[in-house]
């Protein structure tokens, strides 16, 4: 995509923009959707700035779906926050609609973009991350009252870990591109944790951990900070926004930013659980939240961060054993290295569980 001007230019012309587009760049290092900074210069010398970004199909097979999901969630937002900074704002089409579908069914849509923001890969320091925690705590928040279940599961059984656990194990069976045996031990270290997998789905089924809205897209570059004074701003990358845990929306954030190493280092003596980030993501998030979360949700967070972690690395590993068809990589083991590191991390939660369990505890009402 990132070379089809013509393509974006189409898209572009779509859209009720002000002004008269300058042009389109790739913008932002997401994973997954193609991204593009417009400028448009305005009559009176001024500019209007936008992204418009192509949904991955690959991943999303109904962004019909996906966008009706974000059209709800953000009008919601929107009667509680008046600052146009604080939620993202969908431009419309000629036609009225929030998304454009074009001759080749590539799903466009358009925001408003977010102006001297910053959006951190990785928290350098416990401030940056307690803000992002504050985002989505406060996007739990906002969307206390919105019926969950009138969203569409658009990727079914996202976070079923039991699910991911059985699919690893069709793709071990497989064995299509010959790798299971060089990960004897990675899969050992998952199969001793089988048990493990359905804690959350079990929680939800007692009462202890109600559905609500999740975002289940929590890393830190997912919550935009105020380029000056780097408070929270605004959650964006609501693609996955679906029915779910708030645990697990936790959970991926801790998985994400209190790794003391990044997703992908090959050296594992790097890779640990950085309890300051711990504490201070719980912190912001706990207080973004303000007492809409139940005492057993809480004391469900360090399960959550393990669960998001471990079914990660599950993930990576049937991607890396299916031959490396769903997450992008940019060398052969690359699937491999970073399951690795979610297992290392895993470990060390372990290491640290009582810890957790006491941060958290402290929040309880
Ligand atoms: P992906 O799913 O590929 O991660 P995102 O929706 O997160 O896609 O967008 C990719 C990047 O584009 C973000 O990390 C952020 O830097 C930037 N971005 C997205 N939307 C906006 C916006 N409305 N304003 C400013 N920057 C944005
Ligand atoms: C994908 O590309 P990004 O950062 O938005 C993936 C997440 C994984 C993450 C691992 C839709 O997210 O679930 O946790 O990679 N998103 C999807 O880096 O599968
Ligand atoms: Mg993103």
């Amino acid at each position: 995509m990132k070379n089809c001007l013509d393509l974006i230019n189409n898209a572009v012309n779509n859209f009720e923009v002000t002004g008269v587009p300058r042009g389109c760049i790739p913008y932002g290092n997401g994973h997954i959707n193609d991204t593009f900074y417009l400028i448009c210069d305005e009559a009176d010398g001024s500019e209007s700035k936008y992204v418009i970004q192509a949904v991955n199909r690959n991943v999303f097979k109904n962004p019909r779906q996906v966008m009706d999901n974000i059209e709800k969630v953000t009008k919601h937002l929107k009667q509680k926050i008046d600052n146009p900074r604080e939620v993202l704002s969908l431009i419309p089409t000629h036609n009225h609609n929030c998304y454009y579908i074009d001759k080749h069914k590539n799903c466009w849509r358009m925001y408003q973009f977010i102006d001297n923001s910053i959006c951190i890969e990785r928290p350098e320091r416990t401030s940056d991350f307690y803000e992002s925690g504050f985002a989505f705590g406060k996007f739990q928040k906002d969307l206390t009252d919105f019926p969950a279940e009138t969203l569409y599961e658009v990727l079914p059984g996202f976070h079923d870990t039991v699910n991911r656990y059985k699919n690893l194990e069709k793709a071990i069976k497989a064995d299509k591109v010959g790798r299971v045996a060089s990960v004897e031990k990675e899969i050992a270290f998952i199969r001793e944790r089988k048990d493990f997998y359905s804690v959350l789905a079990d929680a939800n089924k007692n009462g202890e951990l109600p559905l609500r809205v999740s975002h289940n897209d929590t890393k830190c570059n997912n919550a935009l900070l105020d380029e000056k004074t780097r408070k929270a701003l605004c959650v964006i990358d609501l693609d996955t926004i679906m029915p779910g845990f708030s645990v697990t929306d936790f959970g991926d954030a801790i998985r994400f930013g209190a790794n003391t190493a990044s997703e992908d280092e090959k050296d594992l003596s790097k890779v640990g659980l950085d309890i300051g980030m711990f504490t201070a993501f719980a912190d912001g998030f706990l207080t973004g939240s303000e007492g809409q979360l139940e005492n057993s949700e809480i004391m469900l967070m360090p399960e959550g961060a393990k669960m998001m972690t471990i079914e990660c690395g599950i993930r990576f590993l049937t991607d890396y054993l299916e031959g490396d068809t769903y997450f992008k990589t940019k060398y052969p083991e690359h699937n491999l290295v970073r399951c690795r590191t979610q297992l290392k991390l895993v470990a060390d939660m372990e290491n640290h569980w009582e810890t957790m369990k006491q941060i958290v505890s402290k929040y309880c009402l």
